[in-house]
C-alpha cells in the first residue's frame, strides 16, 4: 500500500503540480476551495493513484479539523503534508494596504498552515513518522517594496518551519521548507485580483520558473533516506 500525502492547494499552480509529481509514489488527499477543480485532477491521477478530496477553506479551523478528524480510516496515517495553500492578495505601501488583504494573507498563509499542521501532526506524532514540507518563499528572506504582509507571512512560515523541526524532532519527523523565487502560476492574477495584464507584467523578461520544477524539486526532498532532512532549498528562475 502506498503511504499517504495530504496536499494543501492542490487545485492549481505548484499545489496541482506536486500531485502530478508524487502519484506514483503516494496516495493522496488533494486539498482546496474549488471542487471542481479536485474533482478534474483526481479524474486525471485516477490510473496512477487513489485520491480523496478536501474541499474546505484553510482559514476555517473548525472545518479543517473536522475534515482530519473524520478522515476514513484507511486515509488516517498521513505520512506527508505539504502545507502549500498560500496567495499574496494586492501589493500596495504599507499606509495604503487593504486591511481586507492582510487578514486574507495573514489567515491563510500563516493561520491556516497553523490550523492543518495542528490536525496533522499528532497523527504523524502517533506513528513516529513523518515529513512536513512548507511553501516559504524568497519572499520570506529578504522584503521588497509594497510586499510588506505577505513578507512578513513568508517569514512566519519560515520561523514557524524551524520551531517545527525543533519542537518534532523528537518524534522522528523531518520538518523541510521550500522558498521559490517567481513560479508562473495563478499566483499573480490573484494578487492583482484578476488584472491579466499586470499579472504578466510580473513575469516579463524572466523565463519564470514552472510550477513542475518546484515540484521536482520537493519530490527530491521526499525520496531522501530516512537520515536526510533537507532543511531549506531556495529555487531562483536563472534570471532572478
Ligand atoms: P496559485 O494561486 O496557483 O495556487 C494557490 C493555491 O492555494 C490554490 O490551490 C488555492 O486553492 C489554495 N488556496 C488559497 N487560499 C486558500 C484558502 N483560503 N483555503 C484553501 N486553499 C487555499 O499559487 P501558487 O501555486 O503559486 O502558490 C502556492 C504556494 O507557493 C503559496 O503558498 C505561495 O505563497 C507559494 N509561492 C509561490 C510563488 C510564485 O511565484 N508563484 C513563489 C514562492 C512561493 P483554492 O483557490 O481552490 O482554494
Ligand atoms: C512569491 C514570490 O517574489 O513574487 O512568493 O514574492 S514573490
Amino acid at each position: 500500500m502506498k503511504p499517504i500525502a495530504l496536499i494543501t492547494g492542490a487545485s492549481s499552480g505548484i499545489g496541482k503540480a506536486i500531485a502530478r509529481q508524487i502519484a506514483d509514489d503516494y496516495q493522496l488527499i488533494i486539498c482546496g476551495r474549488r471542487t471542481s477543480r479536485l474533482l478534474r485532477l483526481s479524474k486525471e491521477l485516477h490510473d496512477k493513484t487513489q485520491t480523496l478530496i478536501g474541499s474546505f477553506d484553510v482559514r476555517d479551523q473548525s472545518a479543517v479539523s473536522n475534515f482530519i478528524d473524520t478522515l476514513p480510516n484507511k486515509w488516517q496515517n498521513i505520512s506527508v503534508l505539504i502545507n502549500n495553500a498560500g496567495n499574496a492578495h494586492g501589493m500596495n505601501y504599507i499606509h495604503e494596504g487593504d486591511t481586507q488583504d492582510w487578514d486574507a494573507m495573514i489567515d491563510t498563509n500563516i493561520k491556516g498552515l497553523l490550523y492543518i499542521s495542528r490536525a496533522v501532526i499528532p497523527k504523524m506524532i502517533k506513528s513516529e513518522y513523518g515529513h512536513i514540507i512548507n511553501l516559504g518563499s524568497i519572499a520570506g528572506i529578504d522584503v521588497y517594496p509594497r510586499g510588506n504582509v505577505y513578507n512578513a507571512s513568508k517569514f512566519a512560515v519560515d520561523a514557524l518551519t524551524k520551531g517545527m523541526r525543533m519542537d518534532l524532532n523528537k518524534h522522528g519527523i523531518k520538518v523541510s521548507e521550500i522558498k521559490p523565487g517567481l513560479v508562473e502560476t495563478e499566483f499573480s492574477r490573484v494578487r492583482f485580483k484578476g488584472n491579466i495584464e499586470k499579472a504578466n507584467e510580473t513575469y516579463s523578461g524572466y523565463d519564470p520558473l514552472k510550477a513542475k520544477d518546484i515540484a521536482e524539486c520537493i519530490a527530491f526532498m521526499l525520496i531522501r533516506p530516512r537520515h536526510v532532512n533537507i532543511g531549506d532549498m531556495i529555487v531562483l528562475p536563472l534570471a532572478q
